[in-house]
Order: structure tokens, then C-alpha cells, then sequence
């Protein structure tokens, strides 16, 4: 794995149940950091490099329905081990700021309290990919599973994941919050259940706490 020089660049994850408003507010607070005088560098998982993101189209397509829950634990890890020594931990280096939609922490939500897979598995993949090296601040977009789902739904067609029953979203929301319970320092929780505006108010406010 490529390492981290002691550059001022930071990285920062984005993360919540379907719908929550992560990709909608990401553009609003990289602008917000880049008018602070940081260089920025948006990315996403699964996804982030052209490999990454042909292996997101694997694991979003609606072709493979019975993916085994392993093959799509080792396809979210596969499609991060590039993303993280192609691009984030390159960025990093340079003294970027990464803001990234989704990372690790999804993988424990939705195939550990989604799928059921031990935590302990998914531990020793993230040692595996990732060394010691976690985002430095993690954004949870926290609501209700069902609001979330039913804007996603809104917004057109739904992939593989969207497929799920609602039980497999509130199990996924939960682990977020316990993540969020268990590294306090680490998470800043935002009610993404009110109007935009409202959440824009919260998120400028814990950015000038960060910035
Ligand atoms: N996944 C996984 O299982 N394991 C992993 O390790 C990783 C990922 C990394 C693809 O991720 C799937 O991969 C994902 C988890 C799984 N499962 N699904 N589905 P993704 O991040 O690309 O997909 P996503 O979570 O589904 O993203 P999303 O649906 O685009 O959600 P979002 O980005 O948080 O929401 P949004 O697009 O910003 O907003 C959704 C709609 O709501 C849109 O029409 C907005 O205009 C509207 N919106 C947003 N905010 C508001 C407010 N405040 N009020 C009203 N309406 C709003």
C-alpha cells in the first residue's frame, strides 16, 4: 500500500442511507472549503478510478440479482485498494482535501449490518486494504431509512441495492449510528430529514468547527 507523507492534506468521507442527501450536498461543501483557500479532490465509492468504476457497474446492475454477499465484499474492497493507492492517498500527498462519497464505513453499514457479514471479517479486509489509514472526519447524513428511500426513488431508476426491503435499510442506519456512538471524535452527525436549506445551515456550521 502506497503511505501517507506528512503533508497537510486531509480526508474527509460522506455517508448515510440511500436518498440522505450525500451527493446533493457535496458540491455545496467543496465549494465551501475551496473558498477557505484548499485544494479539493471529489471522489466517490465504490467507484473513483476507471477500474473502480467498472467494477461499481458490477456491483450496482440489476444482471447480477444473487451476487453472493462475499463476491460483493471483495468487489467494494478490490474497488477501493485502487481507488485509495491510484488517487486518494496520492491527493493526500499533494496536501489535498479528499472528500469522498462513501468509503469504508459503508462497507460495515450495508454488507455488515445490511448482509449480516461478521465485523471482524470486514476488519481484517479493511487492515488488509488500508493499513491504519480512516478518514480524518466523517459526515453521516442521518434519517429515517424509508424517507430516504422514497427520494431516491423519486429521482428515477433504482439499482441493485435499492432492491432491498426496508428492514435491510433500518439495520444499515443503525450500524451508522452506533459508528457514529463509537468514534464521537471522528463523526459529525447531520439530520438530513429537514428541508436543504436547514441542512445547509447545520453543515456550515460543523465546517467552520473543521476549517
Ligand atoms: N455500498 C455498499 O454496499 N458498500 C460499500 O462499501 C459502498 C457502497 C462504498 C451505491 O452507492 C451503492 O453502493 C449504495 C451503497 C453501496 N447503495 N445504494 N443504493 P451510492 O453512494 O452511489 O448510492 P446511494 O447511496 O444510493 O446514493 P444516492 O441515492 O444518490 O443518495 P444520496 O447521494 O445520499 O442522495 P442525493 O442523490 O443527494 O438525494 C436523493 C434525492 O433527494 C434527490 O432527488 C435530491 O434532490 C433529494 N434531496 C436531497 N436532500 C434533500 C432534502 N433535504 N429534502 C428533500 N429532498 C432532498
Amino acid at each position: 500500500m502506497n503511505t501517507l507523507n506528512d503533508s497537510n492534506g486531509l480526508f474527509i468521507t460522506f455517508e448515510g442511507v440511500e436518498g440522505a442527501g450525500k451527493t446533493t450536498n457535496i458540491e455545496y461543501i467543496a465549494e465551501k472549503i475551496k473558498a477557505s483557500g484548499h485544494e479539493i479532490l471529489l471522489t466517490r465509492e465504490p467507484g473513483g478510478t476507471e477500474l473502480s468504476e467498472a467494477i461499481r457497474e458490477l456491483l450496482i446492475s440489476k444482471e447480477y440479482p444473487e451476487m453472493h454477499i462475499t463476491t460483493e465484499l471483495l468487489l467494494m474492497f478490490a474497488a477501493r485498494s485502487e481507488h485509495l493507492n491510484k488517487k486518494i492517498i496520492p491527493a493526500i500527498n499533494e496536501g489535498k482535501w479528499v472528500l469522498c462519497d462513501r468509503f469504508t464505513d459503508a462497507t460495515f453499514a450495508y454488507q455488515g449490518g445490511g448482509r449480516g457479514i461478521p465485523e471482524t471479517t470486514i476488519s481484517t479486509l479493511e487492515t488488509l486494504v488500508q493499513g491504519t489509514l480512516k478518514p480524518d472526519y466523517t459526515f453521516l447524513f442521518d434519517l429515517n431509512a424509508e424517507v430516504g428511500l422514497a427520494r431516491a426513488k423519486n429521482r428515477g431508476e433504482t439499482d441493485r441495492f435499492e432492491q432491498q426491503h426496508i428492514d435491510f435499510f433500518n439495520r444499515v442506519r443503525a450500524k451508522y449510528l452506533v459508528m457514529a456512538e463509537t468514534e464521537k471524535h471522528r463523526y459529525r452527525i447531520v439530520n438530513a430529514e429537514h428541508d436543504l436549506s436547514t441542512v445547509q445551515i447545520q453543515i456550515s456550521q460543523l465546517l467552520t468547527e473543521i476549517l
